[in-house]
């Protein structure tokens, strides 16, 4: 197993996210992947590697150009703004909801963030570019890993990447790994690929990147979206558009679903899964469903990841896995680490 982790990944290191009001300390931080290279120094159950660059190329495959170079650009354009916001997070506060215009990109950067954006939530830095390119190139190695011959790859990055869609970041997430891997699969020449989304939340970016294709079959098992973050998106009967119909499957859960009852649901995402007769897997991974989770609400604990990895690896398929969610930040290594070694127990 490849370990593709990304140096760059302290610099988005954000203070404050809205909650109810208040700016709340961030739940994403940069000591829940410190804990994850930590676990893996005491179990190390695959290489540890870094990434390669990623051209603007492979990014747009996902993303759109102006999303990409908002991105690029939006710390230098928001401390152009004021040189006291160098001490400031980014975070939007306006957003074009039905019948506002899309189409025009507005001049006033915080207009540009508001079009750009889905929640309050998702702080950017200074850093925040870096790292989540370099997150993306973790993806896109990780891929290119498996296609050369080795049977898994990990992207172990932050930020997070499900969430985010063609032009837009949220729930923590600004380029979509999951996504980037699925694609960088393809375009090596495996002519089906399935991501499987096992985070508490649902991947709602990823489900619209791929909702009109047929080539890449989007699973999701999560805290239902009529209670659960991001709300939107995620219900049972949406299940793609266009080409891409029936290609799509979403497996909504009642927050406070035991494991149980969880890995039952796992089981009916896997046979999902094997029906499309993938060539490859991408796993978005993300520990928020482990019972002490702050902002979650399911019931697995920790040797139930064993058993997720073991479960994966009798789908018998090629798998790269994007480090999604976990914010029981002292537990997130130990969780992470037991999907690998579940996995490699069945899948060397
Ligand atoms: C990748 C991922 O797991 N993103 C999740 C984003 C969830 N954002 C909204 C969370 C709101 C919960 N805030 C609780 C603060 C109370 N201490
Ligand atoms: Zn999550």
């Amino acid at each position: 197993m490849r370990i593709v982790h990304n140096p760059e990944h302290h610099r988005h290191d954000a203070r404050h996210e809205m909650f109810r009001g208040r700016l709340v300390p961030c739940h994403e931080t940069p000591d829940r992947l410190a804990f994850v290279l930590e676990a893996l120094r005491q179990r190390p159950v695959g290489l540890l590697c870094l990434p390669d660059p990623v051209s603007d190329a492979v990014l747009a495959a996902v993303h759109s150009p102006r999303y990409l170079d908002f991105l690029a650009g939006a710390w230098d354009a928001w401390v152009a703004l004021d040189p006291a916001n160098a001490a400031l997070d980014i975070l939007p506060s306006v957003w074009p909801v039905r019948g506002f215009r899309h189409d025009v990109v507005p001049g006033n950067f915080a207009a540009q963030l508001g079009l750009y954006s889905f929640d309050a939530g998702s702080p950017m830095v200074a850093g925040t570019w870096s790292a989540a390119r370099a997150g993306a190139a973790c993806a896109v190695t990780a891929a290119r890993a498996v296609l050369a011959g080795e049977r898994s790859a990990v992207a172990l990055t932050r930020p997070p990447g499900h969430h985010a869609g063609p032009d837009f970041f949220g729930g923590y997430c600004f380029l979509n790994n999951a996504a980037l891997a699925a694609q960088a699969l393809r375009d090596g020449g495996a002519a089906r690929v399935a991501v499987l989304d096992v985070d508490y939340h649902h991947g709602n970016g990823t489900q619209t990147i791929f909702d009109a294709r047929d080539d890449v079959l989007t699973v999701s098992l999560h805290g239902d979206p009529m209670t659960e973050y991001p709300f939107f998106l995620g219900h049972a009967d949406e299940t793609g558009q266009g080409a891409g119909l029936g290609f799509n499957l979403n497996l909504p859960l009642p927050r406070g679903t035991s494991a149980e009852t969880w890995f039952d649901t796992l089981d009916q995402a896997a046979q999902g899964v094997a029906r499309f007769r993938p060539e490859a897997l991408v796993v978005a991974l993300g520990v928020d469903t482990f019972e002490g989770d702050p902002i979650s609400g399911f019931h697995l604990r920790s040797a139930d990841y064993l058993r997720l990895g073991e479960r994966l690896a009798r789908l018998g398929l090629p798998t790269v896995f994007t480090m999604e969610g976990g914010y029981a930040v002292a537990e997130v290594g130990t969780n992470v680490v037991n999907v690998l070694q579940g996995y490699m127990e069945r899948a060397p």
